[in-house]
């Protein structure tokens, strides 16, 4: 039988995965994660994945040595359909796990009632503070705070975000330009946190409330977002992406329910059932930027401190963006909440 490696499986906002710590991993990392995971299969039955990329994802933790920081986390993504894991995007959902499983793990001295969590993201170089519940000192995932997506309530995790502009294209607007044409579609490319690729769903030909599976299912949509995604690549700095999950594909359209914009987001081949963290703080920054294809379907709201509603196919999730002055996005925080689901030895 082969060697149990430790784990802790864990729910991170509206993502599932496995945490460890990174002296727990064995030298063959990629190999291991595919395996444990049932990749590649488009069942996974024979890992632990869920047969979707929202649960196929991986944290990897260790104890910070940078200034002011608690803790290293790497996002991995382990495909499910392909023999790839890649590092070569971020997960804020994931992220809301990581405070938790730090604290559990020794790496945090917890607080008695909140613990603030500071981690330094590596797949694109920038830190984000997450707050953890700590009654007593110990780490508590019961509450009531509720996100779309999860059934039920739990102990609320905030997570806030600093200097995210230009995470892995270099620039919040990597061409240069709000608005280019790509493939004769009004495209903003953005990367607030992750690179997206936003665009006018009627300018895709769809209204942007259909549910995810009925997109899914229109093969003509996915073969034009695939061609323009892999035009866009290039242009923001991300090479050639046919073997990555950046950039994600987001169709907005006018708000349907009081929020700030309509979203429906391919992350980048499956329709994602809501939005990622740093998908919607990358969307919430293009509705705020004069000129992009986002702009004029928004409401933005006024002041230093705004919150913008991102809609989604499970309802809404609220980013808190500050702007300086200029109107430029400084800050952007979230509320995300996270469970603990198992903790033991997973088995290669
Ligand atoms: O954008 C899905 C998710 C994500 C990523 C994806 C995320 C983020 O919902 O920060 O959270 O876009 O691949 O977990």
């Amino acid at each position: 039988m082969s060697r149990g490696v430790r784990c802790m499986w864990m729910r991170g906002g509206t993502s599932k995965g496995g945490y460890f710590l990174a002296d727990d991993l064995p030298k063959e990392r990629d190999a291991f994660l595919m395996r444990i995971m049932g990749a590649p299969d488009l069942r996974q039955i024979d890992g632990m994945g869920g047969a979707d990329p929202l649960t196929s994802k991986v944290a990897v933790v260790k104890r910070s040595e940078r200034e002011g920081v608690d803790v290293d986390y790497l996002f991995l993504q382990v495909f499910v359909d392909q023999p790839v894991v890649s590092d070569a995007q971020n997960c804020g959902n994931i992220l809301a796990g990581v405070g938790p499983f730090a604290i559990e793990r020794g790496l945090v001295a917890a607080r008695d009632g909140e613990t603030p969590v500071t981690i330094y993201m590596e797949n694109t170089g920038q830190v984000a503070v997450a707050r953890v519940t700590t009654p007593g000192g110990a780490v508590s995932y019961a509450g009531a705070a509720r996100i779309d997506g999860v059934p039920g309530s739990a102990a609320a995790v905030p997570v806030a975000f600093r200097d995210t502009a230009g995470s892995s294209c270099g620039a919040l607007l990597p061409t240069g330009n709000v608005v280019d044409e790509v493939d004769g579609v009004a495209v903003t490319m953005i990367d607030n946190g992750m690179p997206c690729v936003v665009m006018r769903a009627e300018d895709l030909g769809i209204v942007g409330d259909e549910a995810p599976g009925d997109l899914e299912d229109d093969a003509a949509l996915r073969e034009r977002l695939e061609a323009i995604r892999l035009a866009c690549g290039p242009l923001m700095n991300l090479g050639d992406v046919s073997g990555k999950s950046v950039p994600k594909m987001t169709l907005v359209s006018a708000p349907r329910a009081g929020g700030a914009i309509a979203t429906r987001t391919f992350i980048p081949h499956r329709c994602h059932k809501a939005i990622g963290v740093l998908g919607a703080v990358s969307v919430a920054t293009a509705c705020l930027i004069e000129g992009s294809v986002a702009f004029d379907l928004a409401a933005r709201g006024e002041g230093r401190a705004r919150s913008l509603s991102i809609e989604h196919p499970g309802g809404e999730m609220t980013v808190v963006a500050t702007v300086d002055e200029t109107g430029t996005v400084r800050e952007a925080a979230i509320l995300r909440t996270a469970r603990k689901l198992m903790d033991g030895e997973v088995f290669a």
